[in-house]
């Protein structure tokens, strides 16, 4: 039914030893920067975490349109309102094209999205968050979707040719998603006192949770160092966090708003800023499932997939239509 090739038996013994020889080869061409495709050959280590981080990416794009999604009907004129539309498509775009590029590590797209409903697979902390005003759409396209970019940039050159060409496409849209955010913020730092008011309130409550975004400190991330051997991550999660950082600052001061950060300081030596403690055990326990909106988000997307059932089996009625044509032509 998906457009994307699925061949189960492609897919090796996990429990298998690797063959020392395509391993090698293997490594080989990740260090010279070539792509690894679908066909080829890979660990199964290698396969196994990538089906891991493409579909949360996906989950998290998926999950990540219901925040935004609750303000459409309240957006205070058609302008905003046609952008926040635009918006959350192309966030459902994203899901499709990394559940298809997860697809093609042979996992299928059902299976991920069971594994969320089941509660076993991760999505972004970020969506656990409640969107209690206007401004925190704005908050969410410059702090979340800029955090966002930050992340993907590198992964357009992730070792996965899939994955990294969905990043292409993906941090385009993203770049816009993080203007119109600022843009909104911007017209509303430059209206009532009430409005600077609520975006200063939005940017308070989404700061620690997007600085969160880019996930543990690197001394506690049991992935990276597998990960940036094998290229899929290019950058660790601190050099991303500060890179963000660094960039963030600056901007906050042209809105003439205040990061809630009283420890957030120029070091000269660095040549970055320096940041306050990030509270982990906040961290940790949204990952759990115990994010303020977490069983509401959850509740929402089981309701889509149960209402969609009809769509999908309209979809295999009419596939198993045209296979029967084909086969009787
Ligand atoms: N939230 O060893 P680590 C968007 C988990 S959506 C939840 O450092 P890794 C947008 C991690 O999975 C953008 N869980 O892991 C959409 C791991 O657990 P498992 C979403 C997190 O993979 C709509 C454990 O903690 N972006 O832009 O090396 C509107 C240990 O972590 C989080 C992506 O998904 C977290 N924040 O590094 C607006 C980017 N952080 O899996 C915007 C792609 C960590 O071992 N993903 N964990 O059970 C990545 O780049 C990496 O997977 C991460 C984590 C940097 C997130």
């Amino acid at each position: 039914m998906y457009t994307t090739e699925l061949d189960k038996n492609r897919a090796p013994d996990p429990a298998a030893p690797e063959d020392p020889a395509l391993l090698a080869a293997f490594e080989a061409r990740v260090a010279a920067d070539e792509f690894i495709e679908p066909k080829d050959w890979m660990p199964q280590a290698y396969r196994r975490t990538l089906t891991r981080q493409i579909s949360q990416h996906a989950h998290s794009e998926i999950v990540g349109m219901l925040p935004e999604g609750n303000w459409l009907t309240r957006a205070p004129s058609l302008k905003r309102k046609a952008i926040l539309l635009a918006k959350i498509q192309d966030e459902g775009g994203h899901g499709l094209y990394l559940y298809c590029a997860a697809e093609t590590l042979g996992t299928s797209r059902e299976e991920m999205i069971e594994a969320l409903h089941a509660g076993r697979a991760k999505y972004s902390t970020i969506f656990n968050y409640p969107t209690l005003n206007w401004a925190d759409i704005g908050a969410i396209g410059w702090l979340v979707d800029g955090a966002a970019i930050m992340n993907q940039v590198p992964l357009q050159r992730t070792s996965y040719g899939p994955y990294a060409r969905a990043m292409v496409r993906i941090c385009k849209e993203e770049s816009f998603h993080q203007r119109q955010g600022y843009d909104l913020l911007l017209a509303m730092v430059r209206g009532t006192p009430e409005q600077k008011a609520m975006a200063q309130d939005a940017l308070n409550r989404w700061w620690w949770p997007s600085l969160m975004m880019f996930g543990p400190p690197d001394d506690n991330s049991p992935n990276s160092a597998q990960s940036i051997r094998w290229r899929i991550k290019r950058e660790t999660n601190d050099e991303l966090r500060q890179k963000f950082v660094d960039a963030t600052v600056p901007q906050a001061q042209l809105l003439g708003l205040t990061l809630p950060d009283p420890d957030l300081k120029w070091n000269e030596a660095r040549g970055s800023y320096d940041y306050g403690a990030i509270n982990w055990d906040e961290f940790y326990a949204v990952v759990r499932g115990e994010g303020p909106v977490a069983r509401e988000r959850m509740r929402a997307r089981r309701k889509a997939w149960d209402d969609g059932a009809w769509v999908r089996e309209a979809a295999a009625a009419y596939e198993a239509k045209q296979a029967a044509n084909r086969a009787a032509a």
